[in-house]
């Protein structure tokens, strides 16, 4: 395996950007050995760069928006979490009182909030122990690996990702020690793997994903590349053009192959052309997949002619039977992701006390209670936290998705989550809906609320009115999730806020069946 970095394209450039001068000048892993140092000087005295770059390669954020009180990006493959694991960072995060919460994010992982610097030595201590790490999370490296929530419950799934998943970020992290060889790509990195038949992690917005599908009658994996969204552009996955078989090593090892030919091949000039797509469409897709074939040391086999991937998405919440008999999992409504410290403790408690102790996280931001056996459902229905987390939400609350927002991300131009919460709540009051209407917001264009897979997506944006400018959102629709997944695109701009409840209210009405809930009285 080679570990020289791009030097093709970055010597082919007078001068380095700022951030791959950063990167050359002291690789963002180094500062773990620097933590307890940072710890006794207190953030103000740390070096600019480390505090606010190279700590994302721990997973450690700096928020300006909040100086002093740190974000912790974790990394929880799959979605994978249990009891034992949420009761440590529910301590973590308590002691943060108010501060303290964490958000379940678009990527099946955790953020914890409110978390003070000199207390990280001691948080990673305890994270060590319970089996937990947030290394390589931000900046350029590999994000949380996704995975069916359902893996192993779901009596229709293909292929059980849970294990394969795991060890892809074992070997993309060292196991969790923190992985030189992967820690300087070009820019951020996703990789999904769908074992299910529902398209359960939007295979088409990550660089790399796997998707189940048959060749010659043995079950595998068809590959797709180049998915991503970002400020600049937006394209959804191409076919490589490849099929591993849905063993550990075939998976592992194309992994790395991609990896290594994107660190060292991948465009480093200019940040907002440096994702993985554009790179092939530098190279055009014959290039590229003879440059991973190369690195992967062997022929790929061709794709198999289609993917197994039929049906539409499921959102998983409420009660369903799993594949092992007697047994349910319950999934649970978590508005726009927002977890405080007893919610963790509760949800723990609940894992342990009627299921396995397992939990599981969803790209929607819900959270999975899975193993409850039939006999225990009726007094998990009573539990006081299920009239907090519903299993039977509104339409529109149901399907919400909201990245961070103005209260703690300096990129955004609007809050989004209490208005996401507000005026879903407001409109399922007005409205009666047949079926979910999936509506995600996002903060700024890039995108981490992932407008563009929504039914209805809101962009927030600046706009002009009454002489102030004011915070508004541009409209995304026609996003398709699941089977024949593609993205939506923008259709109207510019719209303020304090108008936009109109705006849905129609778009609602006149795209989705909704009527007003006095004319449904009526009607019935
Ligand atoms: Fe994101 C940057 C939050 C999923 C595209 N994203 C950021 C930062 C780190 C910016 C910052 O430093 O403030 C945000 C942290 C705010 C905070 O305090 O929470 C941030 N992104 C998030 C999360 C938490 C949104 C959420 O509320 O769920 C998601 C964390 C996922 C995780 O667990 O790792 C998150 N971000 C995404 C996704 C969705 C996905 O992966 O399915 C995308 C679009 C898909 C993609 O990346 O191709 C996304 N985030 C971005 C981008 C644009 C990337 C680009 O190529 O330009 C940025 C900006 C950047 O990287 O320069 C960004
Ligand atoms: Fe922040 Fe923008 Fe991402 Fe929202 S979309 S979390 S506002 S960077």
């Amino acid at each position: 395996m080679t570990t020289s970095i791009n030097t093709a394209s970055t010597a082919a450039t007078a001068k380095l950007n700022k951030f791959e001068q950063f990167k050359a000048d002291k690789d963002g892993l180094l500062v773990k050995h620097e933590l307890e140092q940072f710890a006794q000087l207190g953030w103000e005295a740390v070096d600019d760069t480390d505090l606010t770059h190279r700590l994302k390669w721990l997973g450690i954020f700096f928020r300006p928006v909040t100086p002093g009180k740190f974000m912790l990006r974790l990394r929880l493959p799959n979605g994978l979490l249990n009891g034992y694991k949420a009761r440590t960072l529910a301590e973590i995060i308590q002691r943060y009182g108010e501060d303290g919460s964490a958000d379940i994010t678009t990527r099946q992982n955790l953020q914890l909030r409110g978390i003070l610097l000199e207390d990280i030595p001691d948080i990673f201590r305890r994270m060590h122990a319970a089996g937990l790490t947030s290394i390589q999370s931000g900046m350029d490296n590999v994000r949380n690996i996704t995975g069916s929530p359902v893996a192993g419950l779901d009596a229709d799934e293909l292929i059980d990702t849970q294990g394969l998943v795991r060890k892809v970020q074992d070997m993309i992290t060292a196991n969790g020690e923190g992985n030189a060889a992967f820690s300087n790509l070009p820019r951020k990195f996703n990789i999904a793997i769908e074992g299910g038949r529902d398209n359960s992690i939007h295979a088409e917005i990550n660089d790399i994903a796997f998707v189940p599908a048959y060749r010659e009658g043995v079950l595998g994996f068809n590959v797709v590349v180049g998915g991503f969204f970002s400020a600049r552009r937006c394209e959804a996955a191409i076919p490589l053009n490849a099929w591993v078989p849905s063993d550990d090593d075939s998976v592992v090892e194309l992994c790395r192959a991609i990896l290594e030919v994107y660190r060292d091949h991948g465009p480093r000039v200019n940040r907002q052309k440096a994702r993985l797509m554009w790179l092939i469409d530098e190279w055009g897709m014959d290039q590229f997949r003879a440059a991973v074939e190369t690195a992967y040391g062997q022929p790929l086999l061709s794709a198999a002619p289609k993917d197994e991937m039929d049906w539409d998405k499921r959102d998983h919440i409420g009660i369903y039977a799993q594949k092992q008999v007697g047994l349910n999992y319950v999934g649970l409504h978590i508005p726009v992701g927002r977890l405080q410290a007893s919610d963790l403790f509760d949800l723990a408690r609940l894992a342990e006390v009627y299921g396995s102790g397992e939990l599981r996280l969803t790209v929607e931001q819900n959270v999975i209670i899975p193993n409850v056996p039939d006999s225990r459902l009726a007094v998990l229905r009573q539990e006081p936290l299920l009239e907090k987390f519903s299993i039977a939400p509104s339409a529109l609350t149901r399907s919400l998705v909201s990245c961070t927002g103005s209260q703690f991300c300096n990129f955004a131009l609007v809050e989004t989550k209490q208005r996401a919460v507000a005026l879903a709540e407001a409109l399922d009051a007005e409205l009666a809906l047949s079926q979910p209407v999936r509506i995600h917001w996002t903060g700024c264009p890039n995108s981490c609320g992932q407008p563009q897979v929504a039914d209805i997506g809101l962009m927030g944006t600046k706009v002009r009115k009454d002489g102030k400018t004011v915070e508004g959102v541009d409209i995304f629709m026609g996003g398709k999730v699941g089977k024949e997944a593609h993205l939506g695109e923008k259709v109207q701009q510019g719209i303020p806020c304090d108008e936009l409840h109109g705006v849905l209210r129609s778009l609602l009405i006149e795209n989705f069946g909704a009527q007003p809930r006095s004319t449904a009285a009526n009607l019935n």
